[in-house]
């Protein structure tokens, strides 16, 4: 057979760090079938287009997973996949989890799947093709409706060696002009990957907005570190090969949550030399470690996004995370920026503790912290979470089946002490007073005063600017220039001070090979 993977997009946000589940399962695929990945937020066909790829393809089975927000376009997709090819149209992934009724038209939606797989389908999946190439596709896997939980002892590394990333590099968006500036300022990478690897599952906290203790379940499943190590070397070598910065995006849970597997993993991964840049979700609890934050930033750890959720201990006990510790958040941020490891903090506005002003509140937080890159999204009720079922109860869901209407930053349930208008203006007044061009200069001037090298500081302007353009979409090339010509004292005083270093400095030559792990060590290669 010929199968698609796809992953719908969500017709907001594009991201180009690939999404696992599809080389996994492709890995995963019996011997005798052919398997092609396309990523909706990479490469955002229309419905139409999906369907001529299919036909053209002469594709035999097509796989979709998604999130709640991209549902609407993976049933559409589905739909049409499905009256105009009659191919048939798998579904998996967590939103068909937690709602199988409504892909197989039993909530009084069209039947958009002809079958759906319940959680984790790493061992369910060979089951379902050898099916579908019989013909005899059942309409729902997964034991007693509540999924497979793979152990993952015997993971086998995704043979990232073996696959085309062109789609994914981010390096193709940068325009020559800057490249060239790139070289200029000896910037040795000619692509850039961020490329997703997982470790362990599950997680035991159980917030109440979070659908991952629910789906992956409370007990922590790891693969073994020499099969980590292995996915990891083979990125390296990718990296070497291409002159690409490779970096890696763990995506688990809580990648310390189980923090001495967590150190004997990073020990070993500095061993054996199996270090790349890289970013994970971590708990801020659990980065009360000196040990810990050390290993962190000696394997390349360069990013950690740890959920703070809200400065406030009212709203966290709220929403079952009072293990947060809002008055420890500048000590924790202040060891891992000692460490060259910075924080991407993500806020809820709308937990039922918030009230008005809360926004501005949390920048003003923020403000006296060493520099992070604040994230901010208004609490949406996923189904089959704990959050979801007491809004249920309670009767405040505006929306309940919001995924059919995805509008990003819209409220969907009533708030506790503010109306649906006050909640949204609190998420963009959070937004705004954290990336105003003045923002921008404080972290700046943070950076230089703290000795942070210019790597450090060229990361963070990109990536404010990147995150800026997320909450405020730049349309045009035009707003773009309007942003920067905003911050331009700040992208000036970063580049001048480049300049001036290297004019001072003796000529050095552009090394054929360079470590990945370098660009972000917090030295300058001239130094
Ligand atoms: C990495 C990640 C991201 C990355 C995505 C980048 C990337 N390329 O992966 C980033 C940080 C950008 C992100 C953003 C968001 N994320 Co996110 N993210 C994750 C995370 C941590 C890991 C995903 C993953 O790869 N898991 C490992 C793989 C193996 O698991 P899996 O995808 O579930 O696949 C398995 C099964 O589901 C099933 N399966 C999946 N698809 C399919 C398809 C078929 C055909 C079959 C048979 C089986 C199948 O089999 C797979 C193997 O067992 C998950 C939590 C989690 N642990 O899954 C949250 C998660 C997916 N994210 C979530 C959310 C809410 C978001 C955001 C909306 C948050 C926000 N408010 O902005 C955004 C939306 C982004 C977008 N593009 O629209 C929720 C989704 C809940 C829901 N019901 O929709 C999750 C579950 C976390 C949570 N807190 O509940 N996310
Ligand atoms: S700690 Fe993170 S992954 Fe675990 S339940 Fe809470 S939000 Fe979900």
């Amino acid at each position: 057979m010929r199968i698609l993977l796809y992953v719908p997009d969500n017709h907001v946000t594009r991201n180009f760090v690939p999404q696992l589940w599809p080389f996994l399962l492709r890995q995963r695929t019996p011997s005798g079938h052919d398997v092609s990945i396309i990523d909706g937020n990479v490469d955002r066909l229309s419905i139409p287009e999906l369907v001529g790829w299919v036909q053209d393809h002469r594709i035999d089975l097509v796989g979709m997973g998604f999130m709640t927000r991209m549902a609407r376009k993976a049933y559409d997709a589905a739909i049409a996949i499905r009256t105009q090819t009659g191919v048939p149209v798998v579904f998996g992934g967590p939103h068909v989890t937690s709602l199988p009724d409504e892909a197989l038209g039993r909530t009084g939606l069209p039947r958009s799947a002809d079958a759906v797989v319940l959680g984790e389908a790493d061992e369910t999946w060979a089951e379902v093709v050898e099916d579908a190439a019989r013909g005899s596709l059942k309409e729902v896997y997964g034991p007693d409706g509540h999924g497979v939980k793979p152990t993952l002892e015997g993971y086998a590394p995704i043979d990232w060696e073996s696959l085309d990333l062109s789609r994914f590099d981010l390096m193709r968006f940068v325009p020559d002009p800057v490249r060239r500036l790139f070289r200029k300022l000896r910037i040795p990478y000619d692509k850039g990957y961020v490329v997703p690897v997982e470790t362990s599952r599950g997680c035991p906290y159980g917030c109440e907005f979070c659908t991952v203790t629910g789906f992956f379940g409370r007990k922590i499943r790891s693969r073994s570190n020499d099969s980590v190590i292995a996915e990891l070397l083979a990125l390296k070598r990718i990296a070497a090969r291409t002159r690409a910065l490779v970096s890696v995006f763990f995506i688990d849970d809580n990648f310390a949550i189980q923090r001495e597997r967590l150190k004997s993993l990073l020990v070993e991964m500095i061993r054996q030399d199996a270090c790349l840049p890289w970013i994970a979700q971590i708990s801020v609890n659990l980065l009360d470690d000196e040990e810990l934050v050390d290993l962190i930033a000696r394997s390349g750890g360069r990013f950690i996004f740890m959920g703070l959720e809200s400065v406030d201990h009212e709203s966290l006990r709220a929403t079952h995370k009072g293990f947060n510790k809002p008055e420890e958040y500048a000590r924790t941020l202040d060891r891992l920026s000692r460490h060259n490891v910075h924080a991407v903090t993500s806020f809820i506005v709308g937990l039922d503790g918030d009230r008005p002003g809360g926004g501005a509140r949390v920048a003003s937080e923020v403000a006296t912290w060493p520099p992070v890159l604040p994230v901010f999204g208004l609490l949406t009720p996923y189904p089959a979470t704990p959050l979801y079922e007491r809004l249920e109860k309670q009767g405040r869901l505006l929306r309940p089946k919001h995924w059919l209407d995805v509008v990003a930053f819209k409220g969907t349930f009533q708030f506790s002490h503010m109306s649906v208008d006050e909640a949204e203006g609190e998420v963009r007044a959070a937004w705004r007073e954290c990336y105003r061009p003045r923002s921008f200069a404080r972290t700046q001037r943070w950076l230089v005063a703290n000795g942070k090298a210019f790597d450090v500081q060229a990361m963070f302007l990109v990536a404010r600017l990147l995150f800026r353009g997320i909450y405020f979409p730049q349309p045009n090339a035009w707003s773009w220039i309007r942003l920067i010509g905003a911050n331009s004292p700040t992208i000036a005083h970063l580049v001048l001070r480049r300049l001036l270093r290297r004019a001072s400095a003796q000529p050095v030559v552009v090394p054929s090979k360079v470590d990945p792990v370098d660009i972000f060590q917090g030295r300058e290669p001239d130094e």
